[in-house]
């Protein structure tokens, strides 16, 4: 892959996407704000569905509400193209099972389920693709609190690969689990998703695999030959599990140290604000000069910085965040090679 590997590392600057049927509640069920309930897990807004412990069928209700501006995909591709970066990530599935593409194997999806009606990753690929930008997907492989079943007890809390980052071992659906097994999960919807988005999008760059931590290594391996089997371009992060990554993803938000020793090229992810996705009362926004920071520390330690936004129910971006992501873009503009 080292050839599917040359753009990833001219790259440096990349666009992480964190958007899906969470986004329309920012952090708030009922009235409750994510830190007022005494569950488990990360507060970051898109576990909803785990911190509130929604009912799947319930939680299921908010796809009927979700209809974006249909400028969205126009408007993140021009963001990510004037803040100076070179490639987007979506999460076209994240844990809570919905997919923003239209999966076949699945009516839980944006096609199927929203009034909205349409293949949102299909429109962010086209109009990406013209603004020059790679492409790629975020996919929730391993946790699916809405079909995952409870999840795959076996392997949880292991770190299972050279950088040995633990899992969440909270992640999994134990209030409203679906009653088939995580096994069938894997076969009958997360392998076919992960082939319908290659079959989809020809020019797919990148599939940026989380929740590892519920996957066997016999698991990862199906998810990493079926990529490459399907389209031997297309890269893989560390998150599909046991190694078998093209590439390190860091751990969320975490830069590693200049004596820390990578054994393959390597991405960081971060956040702008504490959430990844939209939180509507999180106005913790790190300034223009901490990410600018960031992004030249990576940048000098030879890695990738994916920096995320989390636009809300509608597809619009905090103001905040597009701001700090056209500063750098000037920057860029003046002091980068962009
Ligand atoms: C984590 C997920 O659990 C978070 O929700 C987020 O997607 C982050 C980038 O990865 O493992």
């Amino acid at each position: 892959k080292q050839k599917a590997l040359d753009w990833f590392k001219e790259a440096k600057f990349g666009m992480f996407i964190h958007w899906g049927l969470y986004s329309q509640a920012g952090g708030i069920w009922k009235g409750e704000r994510m830190e007022e309930v005494n569950t488990t897990g990360p507060k970051v807004s898109e576990w909803l569905m785990y911190k509130f412990e929604i009912p799947r069928d319930e939680y299921a209700e908010l796809a009927k509400t979700f209809n974006p501006d249909k400028s969205f995909a126009q408007n993140i591709a021009k963001l990510a193209k004037d803040a100076g970066m070179k490639y987007v990530v979506i999460t076209s599935k994240h844990h809570d099972g919905f997919a923003l593409f239209d999966s076949k194997v699945s009516e839980f999806d944006m096609v199927d389920a929203t009034p909205y009606n349409e293949d949102v990753v299909k429109e962010l690929y086209e109009a990406c693709l013209a603004e020059g930008l790679a492409f790629g997907v975020y996919y929730s492989h391993g946790n699916d609190w809405y079909d995952g079943a409870d999840g795959n007890f076996t392997n949880v809390k292991k770190g299972n690969d050279s950088l040995g980052i633990l899992s969440h071992a909270n992640g999994k659906n134990l209030w409203d689990p679906s009653p088939n097994t995580h096994a069938e999960y894997i076969a009958q919807k997360a392998l076919p998703q992960v082939r319908e988005l290659l079959d989809a999008l020809p020019e797919l760059r990148l599939i940026w695999f989380d929740g590892d931590g519920y996957i066997t290594e016999k698991q990862a391996f199906e998810f990493y030959k079926t990529v490459y089997n399907i389209n031997p371009n297309v890269l893989v992060n560390r998150r599909v599990g046991f190694d078998f990554g093209d590439y390190l993803d860091a751990g969320d938000n975490k830069i590693p140290s200049a004596s820390e020793k990578m054994t393959k090229y390597f991405e960081t992810c971060g956040t702008t604000n504490n959430s990844w996705a939209y939180k509507s009362y999180d106005n913790d926004w790190k300034s223009t000069k901490e990410l600018l920071y960031y992004l030249v520390d990576i940048a000098s330690k030879g890695g990738n910085f994916l920096l995320n936004i989390g636009p809300d129910g509608e597809g619009r971006v905090p103001e905040q965040s597009a701001q700090g992501l056209l500063e750098i873009g000037d920057w860029l503009k003046t002091n980068g090679d962009a």
